[in-house]
């Protein structure tokens, strides 16, 4: 199947750099290659896809199914799916697709650039329906991902939600902890969508897991004692977090994820969703930012 919009041979007549290539990746859909001495990773056009990032001196941090799928139309599963103008369900639409329309739609590249500390920026734009969205991804010592909702160009407010999905490998998700979110309340998706109190503990995985977590700015940091290693998650311009496992049934529900893979991956999620998603006054602009990072125990 043909990746949608210009060949990787005329994307890298136009873009390419030391350090970053196009080339057909899975399901011939076109991906950017980022090898640098400082961190590689791939993002896919389809979608504006984040499919990888491995920081120098660390293991690949972002998880991907053995079983995803690559194919126009479908969501990857893994990486850093952006979900938007709608989170989950469709509020009123069953039939649409749930995150919404930007992790199936193609992205242009813009503009590809050489970091100072070595890394590689690349800058994704598309228009979905009213909305001009910008991705900023910086591939670097850090991954850090900015999704730009262009200027509302309408004399009316605009309401959307927005996420970054991302998915992180773990050695074993029975054994993690995440800290960060002690303080604030939820809506439990896995129990009826009640609405919790802050727990005063870190976050643990002992079920099929499904909370997103309303009104925090707060970073999270996901302590994973199996691999030896601690990721930070901090962000700006967002209000929800959301945390997922699937755990084992949910796992067998999917076509696109492994029965066994539910050990190897949590979802924490840079997000405006729920009571927090984002009324665009005529004339504003919104960003949402999520800085990724990893250290050794
Ligand atoms: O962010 C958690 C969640 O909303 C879960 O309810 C689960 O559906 C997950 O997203 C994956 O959604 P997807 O549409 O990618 O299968």
């Amino acid at each position: 199947m043909p990746a949608a919009g210009p060949s990787p041979a005329t994307l890298n007549d136009r873009f390419a750099i030391p350090g970053l290539l196009f080339e057909a990746g899975a399901g011939g859909l076109t991906r950017a290659v980022i090898d640098t001495p400082v961190a590689g990773g791939e993002v896919y056009l389809h979608g504006a896809h984040v499919a990888a990032w491995r920081p120098a001196g660390h293991k690949p941090v972002l998880w991907m199914s053995t079983r995803s799928q690559f194919e126009l139309g479908k969501p990857i599963r893994g990486g850093v799916p952006i979900c938007f103008p709608w989170f989950g369900a469709h509020p009123v639409e069953p039939s649409a697709p749930a995150h919404g329309l930007a992790r199936t739609h193609f992205w242009n590249v813009e503009a590809v650039s050489r970091l100072d500390d070595g890394g590689v920026g690349v800058e994704l734009r598309a228009a979905i329906g009213r909305y001009r969205l910008s991705y900023g991804i910086r591939f670097s010592h850090e991954l850090e991902m900015t999704l730009t909702i262009e200027r509302n160009l309408s004399a009316t407010p605009v309401r959307f939600e927005a996420a970054l999905h991302t998915y992180f490998t773990v050695g074993d998700v029975r054994k993690i902890r995440i800290e960060g979110l002690e303080k604030t309340g939820f809506i439990d998706k896995v129990d009826n969508l009640q609405r919790k109190g802050p727990t005063g503990q870190a976050i643990t995985i002992t079920g099929e897991t499904d909370r997103v977590y309303c009104g925090t700015r707060q970073a999270c940091r996901l302590v994973d004692p199996v691999l030896g290693r601690a990721i930070s998650i901090r962000k700006a311009g967002s209000d929800t977090t959301v945390v997922w496992n699937p755990w084992i049934e949910k796992s067998a529900r999917m076509a696109d994820f492994g029965d066994e893979e539910w050990t190897g991956m949590v979802c924490i999620e840079t997000a405006n969703a729920a009571d927090h998603a984002v009324d665009l006054q005529p004339g504003q602009v919104s960003c949402m930012k999520a800085v990724i990072g990893v250290e050794r125990l």
